[in-house]
């Protein structure tokens, strides 16, 4: 079959790429773990497109992969057969509508994270979701994902985020559900299902996503505390007495900070006393409010009991963005200070103490070349409790610690009844972990979902299962 002819009937000559250097930015992920290869990428413009294209590819029985932003990080967007597309979902751009009224806005799936936050904005409204990756990872990406990121202490992920979807089933059928119904329990909830469902269940070409207040108010803090017992004393703190205004808190460890320091260049140190542990926390609210004085006083009464050995409050935009840029760039510094083992895991957040305790001392002990650089989500007890490799050390020595490291941290997180995926997914790169650490039931009903809704195996092969 002459695959590009049939394709280009399906969508025109110009939205199929099959030069090898135009596939080149399509086949491997942002992490480099994966260098895949597809026969084509097609780029739809509506989801008249996509549906022709899939029910094409169901028939004749070819492997399609949706690709978002590319940002993912477990390998989920990268196709792994010759004989695969991509579906590149970039030109589905529009927001179609932005509906103030009922808090709510439609975008296609290749909207931006970035272009969907600007155009609530526009209308005085809040779309929550805040990833490091927002200028370029999508809509569809966040949804296929589940995404979490730095706001979801008080919004939630982004099933919490969604009215409901557009999508392309593998029959190349479309499913629609685009209103901004608060209450609609009118049989199984497919929009859940396929939020978080990577691509494996159909292609999401659209969404109603959920709007907010547009905040009048933010307080932004960089504040030193001694341990992490400290950070979750005073996130309950937080939260019982901001009233719902607590949006952020996320830990960055003192190496974490240096790092970025070291090899972000526009990163400051905002010049606390040294610490091994910061908290960044932020406050925010509907109202015209002095959230300063605030969390001013309420990090006072935390210092008064120990809780806290420094703090600084942001008092310009500014010092805000910098406070932010020491958390949003550590992945990207981890990433300039070499190689690193990542373990996205996640326990109940009043157990984060006790995790990152015994955990430092499996990492020490399974992998002495490597330093643990273990931050992010405290709020949500989601940690990236990533490992970097120490300047002088062996490679080939520190990347033959990543299975039995891996083994030894999710087993730590299982015991303690959480998760070794809590935001990036499973994708290619986390198939193993799923069929070890899942409940047997669980993955059988998974399967039988998968065999229903995709009984030839066309969407994206290889990934979650
Ligand atoms: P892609 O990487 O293109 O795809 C991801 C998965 O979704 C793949 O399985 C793909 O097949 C599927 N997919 C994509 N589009 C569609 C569609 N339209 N229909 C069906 N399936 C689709 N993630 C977090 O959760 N929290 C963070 O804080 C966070 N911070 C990050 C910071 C940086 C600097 C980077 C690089 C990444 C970060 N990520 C974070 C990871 C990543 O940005 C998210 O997983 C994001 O949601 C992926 O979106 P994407 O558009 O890039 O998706
Ligand atoms: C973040 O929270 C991202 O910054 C990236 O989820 C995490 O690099 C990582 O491990
Ligand atoms: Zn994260």
């Amino acid at each position: 079959m002459d695959l590009p002819r049939k394709l280009s009937e399906l969508v025109g000559a110009d939205a199929v790429l099959t030069a090898p250097a135009d596939l080149a930015p399509y086949l491997t992920d942002h992490r480099r773990l994966y260098q895949g290869a597809a026969a084509a990428i097609v780029l739809p413009r509506s989801t008249e497109q996509v549906a022709r294209v899939v029910a094409f590819c169901n028939q004749v029985r070819i492997p399609v992969v949706p690709q978002g932003g590319n940002t993912g990080y477990v390998g989920g967007a990268t196709p792994m057969d010759s004989t695969a597309i991509v579906l590149a979902m970039g030109h589905m751009n529009r927001i179609r509508a932005v509906d103030a009224a009922n808090f709510a806005l439609i975008a296609e799936a290749g909207c931006t994270l970035a272009a969907v936050q600007d155009a609530a904005m526009e209308a005085d409204r809040l779309f929550p979701l805040r990833l490091g990756s927002e200028g370029s990872c999508q809509i569809g990406g966040n949804l296929a994902t589940n995404a979490g990121g730095t706001a979801v202490l008080r919004y939630g992920m982004m099933r919490e985020l969604t009215f409901g979807l557009e999508a392309v089933l593998a029959d190349g059928s479309v499913i629609s559900s685009l209103s901004p119904l608060a209450k609609d329990n009118t049989g199984y909830d497919l929009t859940r299902l396929l939020i978080g469902s990577e691509g494996t269940l159909g292609v999401i070409t659209a969404a109603c996503l959920k709007l907010f207040p547009r905040p009048r108010a933010t307080a932004t803090a960089w504040v030193a505390i001694s341990s992490p017992s400290a950070a979750i004393e005073l996130l309950a703190r937080l939260r019982a007495a901001s009233n719902e205004r607590l949006t952020t808190l996320e830990l960055v460890p003192q190496v974490a900070l240096q790092l970025v320091v070291q090899h972000i260049a526009a990163a400051r140190d905002p010049g606390l006393a040294a610490s091994p542990w910061y908290l960044l926390i932020e406050l925010t609210s509907g109202h015209t409010e002095d959230l300063d004085s605030l969390l001013t006083q309420l990090l006072a009464s935390a210092s008064e009991q120990g809780l806290v050995t420094d703090a600084a409050i942001a008092s310009n935009a500014a010092q805000r963005e910098n406070f932010w840029r020491l958390r949003e760039s550590v992945p990207e510094a981890q990433r300039k200070a070499g190689g690193s083992l990542k373990h996205d895991i996640s326990v109940p957040v009043a157990s984060l103490p006790r995790f990152i305790e015994a955990g430092s001392q499996l990492v020490a002990r399974i992998a002495p070349e490597g330093f643990l650089v273990a931050y992010g989500h405290a709020g949500d007890g989601n940690l990236h409790f990533n490992v970097n490799q120490r300047a002088g050390t062996d490679l080939t020595a520190f990347a033959a610690r990543e299975a039995p490291l891996k083994r030894a941290v999710h087993d730590l997180v299982a015991q303690y009844g959480g998760s070794f995926s809590a935001e990036h997914g499973i994708g290619r790169l986390k198939v193993d972990e799923l069929r070890r650490y899942a409940q047997p039931p669980e993955l059988a009903a998974m399967h039988r979902i998968k065999q229903a809704l995709d009984p030839h195996g066309i969407m994206n092969p290889g990934k979650v299962l």
